[in-house]
């Protein structure tokens, strides 16, 4: 996608205030270029023999005041899921990093790995240090071959110098931290399918609760995080909760990445502070397509609600200002659409990717979503009935909120938006079709 339109993914240079790109120019990967940036120092500050260092009190602290929340998707504030962790637990527990990135529209974690694997590795030793975890995981989607690759080898660097494994530092910390490679299923970045993937199991979810900071890999405490949380933790450390607060909104702390895709002129990855109005976003991205009209926006991944362009312009790219517009940030993945989308056909392939992508474990999410594409399908397809909207919401209806995990929802919820916000589309296919029945046929004479 991005080759095609000739744009790098980020490298365009129009970001805002920038942190986890701070620097890149697509080549300087390496332990000693991360150095440069100012890499590892803030673990080298926590760990400081001379100052006493950070406590782990206060490295989940300085996360708290920072108002980091999860990039994966659902946004729960880092420093409160890494208190969970019980500290005092006498078997292993484990840290385990989510770069099974597959939402669609979402492709930022794989850049983060390919173009800044140490700041990855440098905020899960952090993450490590404050929950008094010894042994990671990072969980690499696997569709993606050189990043895994890549990743490896600054795994090695990070132990050759001494920021992984024993005695980290000549201290007494000791961290050891491990690549894994996936499975390329959707389903295996829901963080309890992945732990039984990386358990060596079929990728399923389980039922929650119990969740991972209770009962995650090998049933041990697990704390899960998504790779921009991970890759936000040194630049707190190092700057301070406050600072990294203040560069966002309150609830709504730092900068996130938007991968924006869709009709933008300039499709990419965008890091801008949480807060920033959507219509700035749309201007960095060189606005719609060829000049059109704006028409609608998922602004968190497919799985996200869709909004109109009004409401969308009105939003502020945040967690809290786009729940209130009715949808969610979610990952970050912002798709744009213009005048010309056609808005059946867009739900008919969201559809069908939930219908594909179903573990089917649980029975609204592996039959509800099979009804969803194939009432949907007859619509584009010029076979729909006037029930069929309703069949929709019923459909959708029985699967939200009735399911083991969120996938169920993710594909519930797109069909209520499109029907909430676009339902004359849907409205005037299906009166094509029942004019086109109606329409007396040939008598084609016999013999
Ligand atoms: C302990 C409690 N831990 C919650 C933990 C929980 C998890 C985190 C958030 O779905 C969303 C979904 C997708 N004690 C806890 C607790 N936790 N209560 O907090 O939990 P939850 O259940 O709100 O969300 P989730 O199951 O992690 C994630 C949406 O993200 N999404 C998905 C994107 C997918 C990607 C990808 O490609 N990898 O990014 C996009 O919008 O629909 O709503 O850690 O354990 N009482
Ligand atoms: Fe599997 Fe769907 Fe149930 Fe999730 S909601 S466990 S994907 S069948």
């Amino acid at each position: 996608q991005f080759q095609a339109t000739g744009v790098q993914t980020c490298f365009h240079g129009r970001h805002i205030d920038p942190q986890i790109y701070a620097g890149l120019d697509g080549t300087n990967w390496r332990l000693k270029d991360y150095e440069a940036r100012g890499g590892y120092e803030a673990l080298r500050k926590i760990l400081d023999p001379l100052t006493g260092g950070l406590t782990q009190d206060q490295v989940i602290a300085t996360v708290k005041e920072s108002a980091l929340r999860g990039r994966g998707g659902a946004g729960f504030p880092t420093g409160l899921k890494w208190s969970f962790m019980p500290r005092q637990f006498p078997g292993q527990k484990y840290l385990v990093c989510n770069s099974d990135e597959g939402e669609p529209g979402t492709c930022k974690d794989r850049d983060i790995l390919h173009y800044n694997p140490h700041i990855v590795i440098e905020g899960m030793i952090i993450a490590a240090y404050a929950m008094g975890i010894s042994v990671g995981y990072n969980y690499i989607h696997g569709e993606i071959f050189q990043t895994y690759e890549r990743f490896e080898e600054a795994l090695e660097e990070a132990r050759a110098a001494g920021y992984l494994g024993d005695n980290i530092l000549s201290s007494k910390f000791s961290f050891q931290l491990h690549a894994f490679h996936g499975f390329g299923a959707y389903i295996c970045g829901e963080e309890t399918a992945l732990l039984e993937s990386l358990e060596g199991k079929k990728g399923q979810p389980r039922f929650k609760p119990p969740f991972p900071a209770s009962f995650g890999l090998y049933g041990k405490p697990t704390t899960i995080n998504n790779t921009e949380t991970f890759a936000a933790v040194p630049w707190i450390i190092r700057n301070g909760g406050q600072a990294y607060l203040e560069k966002g909104k309150p609830n709504n702390g730092g900068t996130k990445i938007f991968s924006v895709s869709g009709d933008v002129e300039l499709p990419g990855n965008y890091e801008i502070p949480l807060g920033t109005p959507f219509s700035k976003l749309l201007e960095l991205c060189g606005g719609v397509k060829g000049g059109r009209k704006l028409k609608a926006v998922i602004p968190g991944g497919s799985s996200a609600p869709v909004l109109p362009a009004d409401i969308m312009m009105d939003c502020t790219m945040d967690y809290d200002s786009i729940a209130k517009a009715g949808s969610m940030l979610g990952s970050g993945a912002v798709i744009v659409m213009d005048e010309t989308r056609d808005m059946v056909e867009s739900l008919l392939r969201l559809s069908y990717f939930y219908m594909h992508e179903s573990c089917g474990q649980c029975t609204p999410c592996r039959e509800g979503t099979g009804w969803l594409w194939r009432v949907v399908d007859r619509i584009q397809n010029g076979r729909g009935k006037p029930s069929d909207i309703e069949l929709l919401n019923s459909v959708a209806d029985n699967i939200q909120g009735r399911t083991i995990c969120a996938l169920g929802d993710a594909a519930a919820m797109p069909v209520r938006a499109m029907l909430k916000h676009f339902k004359h589309e849907f409205e005037a296919k299906i009166a094509r079709s029942s004019a086109q029945l109606d329409q007396p046929r040939d008598i084609v004479p016999a013999g």
